[in-house]
């Protein structure tokens, strides 16, 4: 056992030490190494083969200028990005981050969860992430469109329906996945469809992709309920966020009965004890592109306050965080079991810290681990690149129905894994082995790779 773990612990030095700044990825590079430990003792084969060394660097990363002009006419320079993570089991896949705090950091460690989480859906994608430091808050749409053609101008030799698929992510949405692909297709000339996701109905995009996510983070809390008798109705939920992933996962909260009395976004939330009307929020979010303060002037038992972070006071049975990274930290992790949570499943990327983990784990809360829980969305993007590659759209309730399968089958291969490797409630660790398992296989087939 000391062998294994030293020799993790020896992987993560070098990390530190390649990338001292990228605080970040060296998180996540720690919590999945240390996780598959019990794994690594299996299988000496996979230290032999530097197995980790190897996932840790990325196959390819590429980092460009984006130019462009605002409304004003002035000259605006942003930094774009692509990590080319790892491709042992299928075309880079990932999404497209647009926001202020974007650097090298946050893409890696973005792009080295897609590479587990997408081995988990059991679809073949492999692992990707990209994204600008451009901030389209406040930008009009004529300034994005031109963000995303300057963007897409170089992105465009990087990437392909079997070389690598981008999508959303925080900042990206529908409005942007349009204008990115038809700057793809105006300089490749040929509709490969196949080269983003998220697209919209009319043009192959998905159905049932713009709710996955958020449906998907629902089916999976659903499963490790169920398993241990607890029933979602009536159940208080505590949503951070009010984006695409928050946006859905209140939809499907409400539709398994629970009550969700929450909502933010970066400035503040919302607590409305009737539970949130989503039809404002998305008139809100979605149409006027407004803040979420403004749903407390039209709903008067509604209560506004500043600072997000708080919105983890708010007492409740389950919490889900599908905002951004780190937002749940020890101190809050503290409060919400203080206030008696029972479960907490991560909707966002990497939504809690390590220590905050290991809290709601020392109190034997039922914890869904977002590589496992958020699947849903990429994992339809999988069935839309499929539907892509056989010119046809699938229904909703058939594309509804796989997803539901897909986060049923996750959930049980990491409880398996869990109960094979580690505590059984441990679905961290359970993820993460079923997960680091499927690549590093994959890439010892390959050979040196
Ligand atoms: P959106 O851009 O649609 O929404 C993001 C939400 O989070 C907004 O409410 C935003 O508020 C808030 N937010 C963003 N950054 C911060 C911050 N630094 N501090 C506080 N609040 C913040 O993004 P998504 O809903 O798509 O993504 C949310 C999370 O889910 C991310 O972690 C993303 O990586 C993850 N995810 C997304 C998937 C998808 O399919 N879209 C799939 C799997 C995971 P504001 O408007 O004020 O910025
Ligand atoms: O974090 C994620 O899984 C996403 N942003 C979705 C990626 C995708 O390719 O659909």
């Amino acid at each position: 056992m000391a062998d294994m773990k030293q020799y993790v612990q020896d992987v993560l030095d070098l990390v530190k030490k390649r990338d001292p700044d990228q605080e970040e990825f060296q998180n996540t590079v720690k919590e999945v190494l240390t996780t598959v430990v019990p794994l690594l003792e299996k299988n000496p084969q996979y230290k032999e083969a530097k197995i980790l060394e190897r996932m840790i660097e990325a196959e390819r990363i590429i980092t460009f200028r984006v130019p462009w002009q605002d409304d004003k006419g002035e000259i605006q320079i942003n930094r774009g990005y692509r990590v080319q993570m790892n491709s042992a089991i299928g075309p880079y896949k990932g999404g497209l981050r647009f926001h202020p705090s974007v650097n090298l950091s946050i893409l890696k460690f973005l792009a080295f969860e897609q590479v587990f989480k997408n081995a988990l859906t059991g679809l073949p994608i492999g692992g990707g992430k990209g994204g600008s430091d451009f901030d389209p808050k406040g930008k009009s749409d004529n300034e994005v469109m031109h963000f995303c053609q300057s963007f897409m101008t170089e992105l465009v030799r990087h990437i392909g329906p079997n070389v690598d698929v981008p999508a959303g992510d925080i900042g990206v949405g529908g409005r942007e996945i349009g204008y990115l692909f038809g700057q793809y297709k105006r300089i490749r000339d040929s509709y490969d469809a196949g080269v983003l996701t998220g697209k919209g109905v009319d043009y192959w995009g998905s159905l049932a992709r713009t709710e996955a996510t958020g449906y998907g983070l629902l089916y999976f809390v659903k499963n490790m309920l169920d398993a241990k008798g607890i029933d979602l109705k009536g159940k208080t939920v505590v949503v951070s966020g009010s984006g695409n992933v928050a946006t859905y996962a209140i939809e499907k909260a409400q539709t398994f009965g629970a009550k969700v009395v929450t909502c933010s976004d970066s400035n503040g939330y919302v607590y409305d004890p009737d539970g949130i009307d989503l039809d404002a929020v998305k008139e809100i979010k979605q149409v006027r592109r407004g803040r979420i303060k403004e749903y407390a002037a039209t709903h008067p038992k509604a209560e506004y306050h500043e600072g997000c972070k708080d919105v983890w006071t708010v007492k409740c049975d389950i919490a889900l965080p599908c905002a951004t990274q780190s937002e749940i930290d020890l101190e809050s992790a503290k409060a919400l079991v203080a206030n008696g949570v029972q479960a907490v499943g991560e909707g966002a990327n990497m939504p809690s810290t390590l220590d905050a983990i290991a809290y709601f784990q020392q109190n034997k809360i039922l914890f869904a681990p977002a590589k496992a829980a958020n699947a849903g969305g990429v994992a339809t993007s999988a069935l839309e690149m499929a539907q892509n590659s056989e010119r046809l759209q699938w229904t909703f309730e058939e594309v509804d129905g796989k997803l539901n399968g897909i986060m049923k089958n996750i959930y049980e291969s990491a409880k398996k894994n869990a109960e094979a490797y580690a505590d059984p409630d441990d679905l961290v660790a359970g993820a993460n082995i079923t997960a680091f398992k499927k690549v590093a296989d994959v890439m010892m087939v390959h050979g040196l790779v």
